[in-house]
């Protein structure tokens, strides 16, 4: 296209992004790449935005991540009003007594707590509604998606934030299988509202005297699980589990479950963890599944003008609360690079895009999987499996969570 008689900067028609995706990754992108002075249209598959969702449980947000949504969204003190303070990251040891020991403690860790669908919900809200099509109104690129979709929707970009098992990542790389970590998670979140004076509550407190403020990591040989509260008198829990790889159904990592099984979950909870944090599985309504998957990293995020963002540019296990912190981190990284960049050079926008995230993701995506691996007791090539009840301390500091790479110093451009 020939711009050169073109008026001033401001008469020049926007670029147009197409976003593929409206979790967390693509609604982060809207926010950015608007930001950078494009024009975006988000492309969301479930007829609603995933607003809501029950499956959305809690997550762990670090400070960058706060500054960078309070910049989208033009209103930090709204987010201040979904998230708690979560300043402290302890790891203890529970043995057969149910008694704990220390095994790390880190109070400077200043992330916050958030509800999955009350954050999507803050990003979402902020962004104008018109932006978003549903799947039924719009059809899309047959040539990127591999679908049987026929009409095109032109964009100068296309931002594949299609999640883990994305199709448009897919297409370039169609050998490309997840790798079952070797757990899965039983995971729920108890809502507590009208309840904070029950003995459940109340005793969930005084074992776990800094919940509100703290991430707890209960570790048993070979199991481990995740305790915090979240805003709107909410309880988080996570309990991982080695067990060999579910059958799921389609690209679903949430398994259902039947009442049998969440019988028998309770009853070998009360095996190795301690007797208030069961009560508090056994109060929470449907406890859910999520089978645990991650990805080697992939040699290329960016083609031309597509680019992945978020876990479908890097599928990871949740034990460096990062997924969510990187789908922001790819989606500012992004905006700035388009920026810096203008809309004649989005191929080395994207280059340099890649040049940032690509090399910090593929190291935290593998730290991930280790600290996993070492959580769950599983071999490991380098080190024998770890016991909570006989490790030291050069061992136990890698459980925490300022052990992942870049923490705390991310580059962004
Ligand atoms: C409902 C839900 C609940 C979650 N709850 C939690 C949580 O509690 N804690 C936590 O840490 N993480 C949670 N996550 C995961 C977390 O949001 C992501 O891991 C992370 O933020 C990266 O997000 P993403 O946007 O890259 O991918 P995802 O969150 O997986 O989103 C991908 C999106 O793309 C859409 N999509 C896929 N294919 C197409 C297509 N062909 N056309 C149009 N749309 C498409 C999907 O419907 C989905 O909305 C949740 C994700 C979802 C979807
Ligand atoms: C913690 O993070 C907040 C931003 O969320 C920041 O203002 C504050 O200075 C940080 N505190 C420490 C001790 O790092
Ligand atoms: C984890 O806990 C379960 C339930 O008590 C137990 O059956 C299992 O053996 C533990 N896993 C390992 C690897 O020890
Ligand atoms: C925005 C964002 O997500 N930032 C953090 C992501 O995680 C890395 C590594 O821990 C931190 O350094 C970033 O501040």
């Amino acid at each position: 296209m020939n711009h050169s008689h073109e008026l001033p900067h401001r008469n020049k028609p926007k670029p147009r992004a197409v976003i593929v995706g409206g979790s967390i990754a693509g609604v982060s992108c809207a926010h950015a790449l608007i930001l950078a002075g494009w024009q975006v249209v988000v492309i969301e598959k479930s007829r609603r935005p995933p607003k809501g969702n029950p499956t959305g449980a809690g997550l762990a947000l670090d400070p960058l991540s706060q500054e960078l949504i309070g910049s989208w969204t033009g209103r930090p003190e709204l987010l201040h009003d979904i998230t708690s303070p979560l300043p402290i990251d302890l790891n203890q040891a529970i043995n057969d007594e149910k008694t704990r020991k220390i095994l790390a403690r880190d109070e400077k860790f200043n992330h916050s707590a958030a509800h999955w669908a009350a954050l999507h919900d803050h990003l979402f809200s902020a962004l104008p509604p018109e932006i978003f099509l549903d799947k039924q109104s719009v059809k899309i690129r047959a040539r990127v998606l591999d679908t049987e979709e026929t009409v095109e929707l032109d964009g100068d970009l296309l931002v594949a934030a299609d999640g883990s098992h994305s199709l448009i990542r897919h297409h370039y790389f169609p050998d490309l299988k997840l790798r079952y970590s070797g757990y899965y998670a039983w995971r729920g979140v108890l809502d507590f509202a009208g309840i904070e004076d029950s003995d459940t509550i109340k005793n969930v407190r005084e074992a776990h005297p800094e919940l509100g403020k703290c991430l707890y990591f209960d570790l048993a040989p070979g199991n481990h699980t995740i305790l915090f509260e979240i805003p709107n008198k909410r309880l988080n829990w996570v309990w991982f589990l080695n067990q060999p790889e579910p059958h799921l159904k389609g690209n679903s990592l949430t398994m259902k479950v039947s009442d049998e099984m969440i019988q028998k979950m309770y009853q070998d909870a009360e095996k190795i963890w301690h007797p208030t944090l069961v009560q508090v599985m056994r109060e929470t309504k449907e406890p859910f599944v999520n089978a645990i998957y991650d990805c080697d990293p992939l040699e290329r995020i960016v083609w031309d003008n597509v680019v992945l963002v978020g876990d479908a540019a890097h599928p990871t296990t949740p034990h460096c609360a990062r997924s969510t912190n990187m789908s922001i981190l790819d989606a500012a990284v992004l905006g700035r690079c388009l920026e810096k960049w203008g809309p004649e050079n989005i191929m080395a926008a994207l280059e340099e895009y890649q040049s940032i995230r690509l090399p910090v993701a593929s190291k935290q995506v593998l730290h991930a999987r280790r600290v996993g691996r070492i959580k769950q007791g599983l071999e490991l090539p380098d080190c024998k499996p770890f016991n909570p009840n006989t490790a030291n301390w050069e061992e136990c500091k890698m459980l925490q969570l300022r052990a992942v790479p870049f923490f705390g110093h991310n580059p962004l451009l």
